[in-house]
């Protein structure tokens, strides 16, 4: 191979040919390495189906960089010589190729950032690592918007967002005259509507040697391979998205809190786990469904509900992480400490909402915003589950998980663990909501109309339990001292049946 002027390493969520680190280079000079990594895909034991995803897309990226023109240099998983880590590997690419300078795009994750950060002194070569453009917010530009604001509210943030991007905006006013359309956006859904899958992918060659791969070297990890059928290349992933403006995102709106028994995407777009490797492009997607707004084809709220969360909350959360990070992922406001229940890797558990949501997780790698954040994420809040503890089992189960988008979600929003930096309450709820937006409570063992007692919805004495025991720390929060002053009106014996039936349920943990 002819002599290498820049290394250029690209990691597994930087899937994407505009990257910074390969538009810095040139493909006649250059050489791009990428590698499967034990360390990355144990670092937490990641669900079988995001590891064999992420291979496959991988491998076909390297492909597709290789048809523009560009040398790389791929470390499968099972090849000889993998070095098992990115310094690991790096350090060999180094010794055989003498490159003059290593270039890299900043890592998503703050552990590999701290890696990127050593590599000048641990090669003594220049490295330099270059933005993200990927994102529409960068840090530094976040960390300015924060600046003396007392609280970071994500409807701010937003507003600001379509203002800078120009998107569903008339002149300087939103369009249809609201910033926000969510009022609209609570239906509970209904079995009898048509409900389109996500477009299934067979899986082509490459995808079966990596599934045969995860399949003997990830077998103790938690997930089914099997059904495998995300896209793994770019035009795959943009053909899914194609289908889902045209299937699904006229309903997105309007059913995106629902849940229903059997049917684990209903409207949503199944695509975080392709925009967070870099298939997808944010910024396109949203003009895409603006365009499809503008042409009739959606309504607005639906439009308007989707692009709220790209340009909103997806970036809103990752300007939270680099804020606060290190330090975040230990909030712990409650000071919780039970430890996760075996449940969330077995799904054996008498609550048809968890086992229901457990059990698609294990399948799919999946579960929608509402599942995560009312089902799995309120139960452990609830329950009084350590946040650490619960941080680790989203980054691991779910194909689109990493630690700048699911940290923030898990420690911020559904647990409040951050003392409410990112969420205005804390996403706490008793049975009566799970039973409003889904029909899980009609099969459950338990009754979700009673409170106490062994056959009360477990939920029920929990959610108040969670009331009474952090009083203190709520009653000021506007939006909770209501519940605190029902609470307190509840007579002394009623409030001793909520105590006993919530420590007796806890005690079966
Ligand atoms: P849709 O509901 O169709 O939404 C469209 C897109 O909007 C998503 O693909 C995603 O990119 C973006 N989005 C929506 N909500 C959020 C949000 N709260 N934060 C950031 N982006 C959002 N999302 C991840 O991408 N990775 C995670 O690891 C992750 N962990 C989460 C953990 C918890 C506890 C909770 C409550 C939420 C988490 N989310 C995470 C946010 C959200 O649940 C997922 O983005 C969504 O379920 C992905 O499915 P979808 O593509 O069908 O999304
Ligand atoms: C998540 C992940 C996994 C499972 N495997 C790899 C891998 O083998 N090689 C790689 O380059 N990246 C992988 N990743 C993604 C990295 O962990 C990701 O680049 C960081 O999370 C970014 O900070
Ligand atoms: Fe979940 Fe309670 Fe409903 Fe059962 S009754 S499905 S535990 S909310």
């Amino acid at each position: 191979m002819a002599g290498v002027r820049n290394l250029i390493l690209v990691l597994g969520d930087q899937l994407t040919p505009g990257l910074s680190s390969l538009a810095a280079g040139d493909p006649a000079r250059d050489l791009v390495l990428m590698a499967e990594l034990q360390d990355e895909a144990s670092y937490v034991r990641h669900h079988k189906k995001k590891i064999a995803f992420l291979f496959s897309a991988m491998r076909h990226f390297a492909g597709e960089l290789r048809g523009l023109g560009w040398r790389v240099a791929y470390g499968a998983l099972d090849a000889p010589g993998n070095q098992g880590s990115f310094t690991g590997q790096l350090a060999e690419a180094v010794a055989r190729h003498q490159p003059e300078r290593i270039i890299v795009t900043e890592a998503g994750e703050w552990r590999v950032a701290r890696m990127q950060e050593g590599w000048q002194g641990h090669f003594a070569l220049p490295v330099d690592i270059l933005p993200d453009t990927r994102f529409l917010c960068a840090p530094e530009a976040f960390r300015d918007w924060a600046a003396g604001r007392k609280q970071l509210r994500m409807e701010y943030f937003y507003r600001d967002m379509r203002r800078r991007t120009g998107l569903l905006m008339e002149g300087d006013q939103p369009a249809g005259g609201k910033w926000n359309f969510d009022a609209e956006n609570r239906k509970p859904a209904a079995l009898d509507l048509f409900m389109p899958r996500p477009v299934q992918h067979q899986p082509d060659a490459i995808t079966q040697e990596v599934l045969a791969l995860v399949a003997a070297r990830f077998d103790t990890h938690f997930g089914d391979l099997s059904p495998f059928w995300f896209a793994v290349t770019r035009a795959d992933a943009e053909a899914a998205f194609t289908a889902f403006v045209t299937q699904a995102l006229p309903r997105f709106g309007d059913y995106q809190d629902a849940m229903l028994s059997g049917e684990p995407f209903l409207y949503h777009a199944v695509i975080a786990q392709y925009l967070n490797c870099g298939l997808l492009d944010p910024l396109r997607v949203c003009r895409e469904v603006e365009a499809a707004w503008r042409a009739g084809a959606v309504p607005l709220n639906a439009a308007e509900g989707f692009i709220r969360q790209i340009i909103g909350w997806r970036e809103y959360v990752r300007g939270i992480y680099w804020l606060k990070m290190p330090g975040y992922e230990t909030s712990n406001f409650f000071c919780h400490t039970r430890p996760l229940p075996d449940f969330y890797w077995t799904a054996e558990t008498g609550m048809a909402c968890v086992r229901e949501a457990v059990t698609q997780t294990r399948q799919q790698a999946y579960a929608h915003h509402i599942q995560r954040l009312m089902v799995t994420g309120n139960f452990a809040l609830l329950a009084g589950i350590d946040p650490h503890e619960l941080h680790l089992w989203y980054l691991s189960v779910y194909a689109d998980a990493y630690e700048w988008v699911e940290l923030p979600n898990t420690v911020g929003m559904s647990q409040f663990a951050d003392g409410g930096l990112l969420a205005s309450k804390p996403y706490a709820a008793s049975g009566a909501y799970i039973n409003r937006m889904s029909n899980y409570c009609g099969t459950c063992r338990y009754d979700v109309k009673q409170r106490t007692g062994p056959e009360a919805c477990p939920f029920n004495a929990l959610y108040w339990d969670f009331i009474a025991r952090n009083r203190d720390r709520i009653a000021t929060n506007p939006r909770m001292a209501q519940m605190v002053r029902t609470y307190e009106k509840f007579g002394a014996e009623e409030q001793q049946r909520i105590t006993d039936s919530a420590a007796s349920f806890l005690a079966t943990l």
